[in-house]
């Protein structure tokens, strides 16, 4: 039930001085939704869990019910204001494709863990709402909680749900994290954007692992970012050669949206510029890297919850698709690991070098 009383109607001057606080923050992108739930948005949920496509993320199917709708996590929000923070890239993410004794990690995870720095951001937001507005309550989320944030961002007009699934703005295109803040204040609504994707389908062609069962739904099973990121175990042998040298995620589909031609890496976010390191690392470097090594270089990066073996497990996969004979030492080294899904990954690297081996002599 919502409790009325906490209800709070909000003045059309204290939204804009919103919008204009969330710029001074370095939000480029603003706009407010109704907290209440949307039935087709929930059914869609329910039909995409419904056909595996969230695979081994279970907390997905755990928290169906809060993730429904704003109001089935905190009956008494009133409002979503939906917000979004560029990373747009300085350089083109496909450039390193064929660069392959160099790893690839996606745009995203060069900088700053965007959870650290989005939810920083959305906190002193949320505090700067409170002292405009004492008896507001408010809630932050980036990521980490049962929050639809790409449909809460689409409903608030700050960008569209394109064909592959990510919201994609008219101005920032698809670089843009995404992040809410759930309050108890009446705000009027944005007025929703509009699918731009019009006949396009450069992102749906694009994907290497073919994880689009149909235009605007990804099956996550097949996407190179969950087998990297979040599929503990080895990654299925059908995919290990699409994942090219992608270590850590995958920039492709959303590299090749034609809105991106609007976004300008001037609007990202300081924090977010790539560390030099990671823009191109050696993979004959990153095979080396033990837990402290690994700790060490990652700290502060997303890229630090993944963990060593699951790290280094990618590198190999990377390793065997190189073509890269210097790489067969420290991956033969590997075939030792005490970790069975690396020593495995090795194997698999070895068995597609050597043959490049006896070429080269
Ligand atoms: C789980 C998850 C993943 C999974 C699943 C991806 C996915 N698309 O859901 C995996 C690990 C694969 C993943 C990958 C990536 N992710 Co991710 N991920 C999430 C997370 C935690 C939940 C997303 C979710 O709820 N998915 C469930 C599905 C059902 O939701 P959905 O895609 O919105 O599904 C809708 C459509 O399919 C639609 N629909 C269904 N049928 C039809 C039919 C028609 C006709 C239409 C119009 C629509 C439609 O209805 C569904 C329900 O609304 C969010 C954070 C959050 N809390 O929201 C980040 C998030 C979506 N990820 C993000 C990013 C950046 C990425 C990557 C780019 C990272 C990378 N470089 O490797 C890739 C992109 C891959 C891709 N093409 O989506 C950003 C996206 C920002 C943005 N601009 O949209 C988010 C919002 C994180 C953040 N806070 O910024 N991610
Ligand atoms: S991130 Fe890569 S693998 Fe995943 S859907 Fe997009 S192009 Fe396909
Ligand atoms: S690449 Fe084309 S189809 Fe895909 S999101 Fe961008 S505009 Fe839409």
């Amino acid at each position: 039930m919502v409790n009325p009383a906490l209800t709070i109607k909000i003045s059309d001057d204290l939204a804009s001085r919103l919008s204009d606080k969330a710029r001074a923050l370095g939000f480029s992108a603003c706009g407010v939704a109704s907290a209440r739930e949307d039935p087709v948005r929930g059914a869609r949920l329910e039909e995409w869990l419904g056909e595996g496509h969230h695979g081994s993320m279970e907390w997905m199917e755990t928290r169906l019910h809060h993730r429904r709708s704003p109001q089935s996590l905190w009956p008494e929000a009133r409002s979503v204001i939906a917000l979004g923070m560029s990373y747009a890239p300085g350089r083109d993410p496909l450039a390193l494709e064929n660069a392959r004794s160099h790893a690839r990690i996606s745009v995203y995870a060069q900088g700053k863990d965007y959870h650290d720095v989005v939810k920083k951001r959305l906190k002193a937001l949320a505090r700067w709402l409170t002292e405009q507005e004492p008896g507001a309550e408010v809630k932050v989320f980036v990521d980490t909680a049962p929050v639809m944030e790409k449909p809460l961002g689409e409903a608030a007009g700050i960008g569209w749900q394109g064909k592959h699934t990510n919201l994609v703005s008219p101005e920032h295109g698809s670089w843009l994290f995404l992040g809410a803040i759930y309050t108890t204040l009446d705000l009027a609504p944005s007025d929703p954007q509009r699918d731009q994707c019009g006949t396009c389908r450069a992102c749906l062609d694009a994907c290497p692992t073919d994880a689009f069962p149909s235009p605007y739904v990804i099956d996550a099973r097949r996407c190179i970012s969950y087998l990297t990121i979040e599929h503990k175990g080895a990654v299925p042998e059908e995919f290990r050669i699409a994942l090219g040298n992608r270590i850590y995620g995958c920039d492709d589909c959303l590299a090749v949206c034609p809105w991106n031609k609007f976004a300008q890496a001037a609007h990202a976010a300081r924090e977010f510029m790539p560390r030099a390191e990671l823009v191109a690392p050696r993979l004959a470097e990153l095979l080396a890297l033990g837990d402290a090594g690994f700790r060490r270089v990652f700290s502060g990066s997303p890229i630090k919850r993944i963990g060593r073996n699951r790290f280094v497990r990618n590198c190999l996969y990377a390793a065997g698709n190189s073509g890269d004979a210097a790489l067969i030492g420290p991956v033969r080294t590997l075939t030792q690991d005490p970790d069975a899904v690396v020593a495995e990954a090795a194997e698999w690297a070895l068995a597609r070098l050597e043959p490049n081996l006896r070429a080269a002599l």
